[in-house]
C-alpha cells in the first residue's frame, strides 16, 4: 500500500475498447440480467481479448498514477451482474421486470427461485490477473448484498431481509477467495442503499458487516446517485439518504460521490470512524478538469477529513465515459493529490 498520505484510486470501472463491447448496447441499459450479445467476440477468444483490454486498463491507471488500481472491470457487463447471475438459486435466464432505480424504466432483474449459494469463485481469475499485472496496491470490487437484493426479484425467501444475508454470505465466501489471491483492498458497491433508505436501516449494516467478516485487508463501502451517464447532473439529489449509518459498518472506508451533485461535506462528520474516498471528478463534466479544480475539491474535503484519512477518487466508474476523458479525469485528480501532498507537507 503506498505510504503517502492522500493515496489514489479509482471507484472500479474503466471504459471497454470499442473492439470488445459493442458500447453502443450499454448506453441506455445497465445489464442487471447477462448480456451476452454485448462481447463482439465469440466465445473462444473473449477470455484472451478480456485479459489484453485489462492489461491496457491497468496500464492507463498506472500511467496516470492513480496509487490503488484495479482491473478497471473490464470482463463484465456491469458492476453486478456478473457475480449475482453466478449465483446457485438466482435465475437470469427468465427474468422479471422491475422499476429502474432511476424511477421512470422498467428493468429486467434476475429471479431468486431457491436458496441462494455461491457454487464456485466469479471473480478469483480477474484478481489473480490483476495481482501477476501490476506492482501497485490492488482492490477489487464486488456487488453488495443489500444492492443485489434490491436488482433481484424474491421469489424464494420469506422477505428481502433473509435474501440479503444469504446474499451476504456468497459475497462473504468470494471476498475471502480474492483475500487469498493477493487483493489489497475489497470494495463492495452498495449505491442502492439510497433509493430505499427504509429498507436499508433495517439490513444493509447487518448484511454489509456480514460479507466483511474475516476479511483483515482494508475494505470500502461506495455510494453514488448513479452514473452520470445514466442519472444526469440535474436529476441527483442534494444529499444521501443513508449515509450517517454506515459508520456502524465494518468497513474502514466509505466512498462516496461528491463532485456533480457538489455534495456539501459537513456530512462527513457523521462518519468520523471512516477513511473517506472521496469523488473529485465530475463525470458528468465532459471536459478534463484542471489540477487547480480538482486541488482545490481536495483542499475542500480536508476542511471535513484530516489528510490521514482521504482518499482521493472519482465520483463513480469510468465504464461509460471515452478512454482519453477518463485518462485525462485520472491525470489531472493524481497531479492535483501530489500538489495538496506538498501543500500539506
Ligand atoms: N465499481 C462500480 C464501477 O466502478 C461502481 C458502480 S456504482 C453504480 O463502475
Amino acid at each position: 500500500m503506498p505510504a503517502h498520505i492522500l493515496p489514489t484510486t479509482v471507484v472500479g470501472s474503466y471504459p471497454q475498447p470499442e473492439w470488445l463491447v459493442n458500447r453502443a448496447m450499454l448506453s441506455k441499459v445497465v445489464p442487471r440480467t447477462r448480456l451476452h450479445d454485448m462481447w463482439r467476440l465469440p466465445p473462444e477468444h473473449l477470455e484472451e481479448a478480456q485479459d489484453d483490454a485489462t492489461i491496457v486498463a491497468i496500464r492507463d491507471m498506472e500511467r496516470a498514477g492513480i496509487d490503488i488500481v484495479t482491473d478497471g472491470e473490464i470482463r463484465r457487463e456491469s458492476y453486478s451482474n456478473r457475480f449475482a447471475t453466478a449465483l446457485d438459486g438466482i435465475d437470469g435466464d427468465n427474468p422479471a421486470m422491475i422499476v429502474a432505480r432511476t424511477g421512470n424504466t422498467q428493468t429486467p432483474v434476475p429471479r431468486v427461485v431457491g436458496p441462494v449459494r455461491r457454487k464456485g469463485p466469479v471473480e478469483l481469475h480477474d484478481m489473480q490477473f490483476l495481482r501477476e499485472n501490476t506492482e501497485r496496491a490492488a482492490k477489487i470490487t464486488l456487488p453488495g448484498p443489500f444492492t443485489m437484493s434490491q436488482q433481484a426479484k424474491n421469489e424464494y425467501y420469506k422477505d428481502e431481509e433473509e435474501l440479503a444475508m444469504a446474499l451476504a454470505e456468497a459475497v462473504n465466501a468470494e471476498a475471502l477467495d480474492l483475500q487469498k489471491a493477493g487483493a489489497d483492498v475489497i470494495q463492495l458497491d452498495e449505491p442502492w442503499v439510497r433509493n430505499n433508505p427504509e429498507l436499508a436501516k433495517r439490513y444493509a449494516v447487518k448484511a454489509i458487516n456480514r460479507a466483511l467478516q474475516g476479511i483483515t485487508v482494508p475494505t470500502v463501502v461506495h455510494l453514488c446517485f448513479g452514473y452520470a451517464a445514466v442519472v444526469p447532473g440535474s436529476n441527483k439529489p442534494a444529499g444521501y439518504s443513508f449515509l450517517a449509518e454506515l459508520d456502524d459498518t465494518t468497513a474502514d472506508q466509505i466512498s462516496i460521490e461528491a463532485a456533480q451533485p457538489k455534495l456539501d461535506l459537513g456530512v462527513l462528520k457523521d462518519l468520523s470512524s471512516k477513511k473517506i474516498m472521496l469523488g473529485v471528478l465530475d463525470l458528468a463534466d465532459p471536459a478534463i478538469e484542471s489540477v487547480d479544480t480538482v486541488a482545490e475539491r481536495i483542499r475542500n474535503g480536508l476542511k471535513y477529513v484530516s489528510p490521514d484519512r482521504l482518499v482521493p477518487a472519482p465520483d463513480c466508474g469510468m465504464k461509460y465515459m471515452p478512454r482519453a476523458t477518463a485518462f485525462g479525469k485520472l491525470k489531472a485528480m493524481c497531479d492535483a493529490a501530489a500538489k495538496v501532498r506538498r501543500e500539506v507537507g
